[in-house]
């Protein structure tokens, strides 16, 4: 999601999404934004699941509330590593302590409950780039990583092929990546943008699939109507 208003937010739970990704990495919504946007997804049945832009806004992600948060351009086990130690507590990681944070209910929650639940929400790292490439067995030996997300994009533009996701070169990159996780044990995801593509990983075995954007699905409603409309000779130029 990608959108400044939580209702796009509300509309994806409403139609029977199983989650949502509030992107901070590309979107221009904050993170006074995201609250509401939370706030959408959970009223509206969906998971919210923040990409961050930056490893420092992992647990602020987390403290308003996010069912997990999604890191990009992770290369290294390094990285993988300080991630997970930024969403979790101990005796997992050293995250911030705070309770009076809408995750705890503003303190509402008891504390001994409320930090081994927190320490449940999912951490998804994104490999998106031959450093990960070549790390992939190392960085899948990090406890605590719940979800290997490849990102098709970046993944092609460091084969130096930027955009070209299913380009013979990316799908056996992302191929090595599905059948390693597997191997081992882990769950995958990916980004899609048409239903062929979907439905390709879906039956590669990839279990955590997002498909598009709000204002790219919004784009292709826009396109329908007008094709619509010149079927029915309106407005034509
Ligand atoms: C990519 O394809 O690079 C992504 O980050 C998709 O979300
Ligand atoms: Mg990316």
């Amino acid at each position: 999601m990608k959108t400044c208003d939580p209702a796009f937010v509300e509309i994806a739970g409403y139609s029977g999404m199983d989650f949502v990704i509030l992107d901070m990495e590309h979107g221009p919504a904050g993170i006074e934004q995201m609250q509401n946007h939370i706030r959408a997804a959970q009223c509206s049945g969906a998971v919210p699941i923040v990409r961050v832009g930056c490893t420092e806004e992992i647990s602020k992600a987390l403290d308003i509330g996010a069912g997990g948060v999604q890191i990009p351009q992770i290369g290294t086990a390094g990285e993988a590593e300080a991630a997970v130690r930024e969403a979790k507590f101990y005796p997992t990681g050293s995250r911030g302590v705070c309770r009076f944070v809408r995750a705890a209910r503003y303190s509402v929650t008891e504390r001994e409950r409320y930090f081994p639940e927190a320490n449940e929400t999912l951490v998804i790292v994104q490999l998106e780039g031959q450093e990960a490439m070549e790390n992939l067995d190392e960085i899948m030996e990090v406890p605590g990583i719940d979800v290997l997300f490849i990102g098709p994009y970046d993944l092609s533009q460091s084969l130096g092929i930027p955009g070209q996701t299913m380009h013979p070169q990316v799908i056996r990159q992302m191929k090595k990546i599905v059948e390693a996780a597997h191997r081992k044990g882990l769950l995958v995801g990916t980004f899609t943008d048409d239903a062929r593509t979907l439905k390709l990983w879906s039956e590669a075995g990839v279990q955590y699939l997002s498909y598009s954007v709000d204002v790219g699905i919004f784009a292709d409603a826009c396109a329908g109507v007008r094709r619509e409309f010149d079927a029915f000779g309106i407005g034509a130029s």
